[in-house]
């Protein structure tokens, strides 16, 4: 009797010892387990009471009784306080700091090329004029024949068009959505048309095999040279300042007859030279004249009863002496500390 009690005794001072060191749940299970479980340590003192004599036994399983009650007692306050333990701690690990500073947001801008052509088709928005698009694969026919460049002009040169087939190719300008609104629709007419052209150009500071233009387009009856010339003055007005001038050169289209080149005062030196013109005092910013009458027959048109002026803008290089960027290919070389200056 008294070995066996010894043994239950150690036991749970053994149990206390261990008690102390369990940090978790899974420690507290693996604790009950080892003494309590069937293969247990209490478990195994107890087979022991079988070999005592019929009078010792209440008194050792009222002992066995009181242990495995006092061990049952200490597993269930030491799991309230570790519960409650972990959960702080869960608690606070999953805390969030709603006073940090957030995550910087990345704001986009647009590109310095389609600010300028917004700008572009504003102004001339603005002057009553209607926004035209079309196909940037075109006929050989809109792109050339019908605006007076016929097989063998220079302009068609291989060199500088990509053609898809003989017939088909990528525009080099946008004229051919003039023809396509000239043939769908009689005068007026009052259009601009901004996108992309393509020429077979080698890239370099200057040249790219991509660029844009906004070409405009108005074909009414009594349209002159005087209203070409007021329009494009009341543009540059509006787009460069209030105390810009514009001359004109002659020049020569094979789509327009006269024809000429457009320079406006420079808008850094007002046109006494500087860096930004060169010493010119003037920007060339555009081509433009009287819409060619065989232009306006072959879509269609009456040329004995209308007449029309176009122009086309080169919106690179506007772009380019706008914000003073001296190559072409800093537009399209997508260089992130580039484009961020344009926000
Ligand atoms: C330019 C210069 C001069 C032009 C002519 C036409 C059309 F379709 F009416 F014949 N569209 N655009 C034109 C005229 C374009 O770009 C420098």
């Amino acid at each position: 009797m008294s070995q066996l009690k010894e043994q239950l005794l150690q036991l749970r001072e053994q149990f206390n010892t261990d008690l102390q060191v369990a940090a978790s749940s899974q420690d507290l299970e693996a604790l009950r387990v080892r003494f309590m479980g069937k293969k247990g340590h209490l478990t195994a003192i107890l087979r022991g009471m079988g070999a005592l004599s019929p009078a010792e036994r209440p008194a050792a399983g009222q002992l066995a009784n009181e242990i495995r009650q006092s061990l049952e007692t200490a597993l269930e306050e030491a799991s309230v306080v570790i519960a409650d333990r972990e959960q702080v701690a869960r608690l606070e690990a999953e805390t969030v700091d709603v006073t940090r500073p957030g995550l910087p947001l990345c704001v986009g801008g647009r590109h310095p090329l389609t600010r300028v052509i917004d700008e572009i088709c504003a102004v001339f928005s603005g002057l009553g004029y209607a926004i035209a698009e079309g196909p940037e694969v075109e006929y050989d026919r809109n792109n050339f024949e019908l605006l007076r460049i016929p097989e063998g002009h220079p302009a068609r040169d291989t060199q500088d068009t990509f053609y898809i087939t003989p017939s088909i190719l990528l525009r080099t300008q946008t004229s051919p959505v003039q023809i396509r609104v000239m043939q769908q629709q009689q005068p007026p007419i009052k259009i601009v048309c901004p996108g992309k052209v393509y020429r077979s150009d080698a890239l370099d500071a200057t040249h790219s095999p991509v660029f844009h233009q906004v070409e405009g387009l108005v074909v009414d009856e009594n349209v002159t040279m005087g209203d070409l010339v007021g329009s494009l003055q009341l543009f540059a007005k509006k787009l460069f300042g209030e105390q810009t001038r514009i001359r004109l050169r002659p020049h020569h289209f094979p789509f327009t007859e006269p024809s000429c080149e457009v320079d406006i005062s420079c808008w850094t030196c007002g046109g006494e030279g500087c860096r930004t013109c060169k010493g010119e005092g003037w920007i060339e910013v555009l081509g433009a004249g009287m819409v060619h009458p065989d232009v306006l027959e072959n879509c269609g048109i009456d040329a004995r009863r209308y007449s029309g002026f176009a122009f086309g803008i080169g919106v690179e290089r506007t772009a380019m002496g706008r914000y003073g960027i001296d190559d072409i290919r800093s537009f399209f070389e997508n260089d992130i500390r580039f484009l961020s200056q344009f926000r």
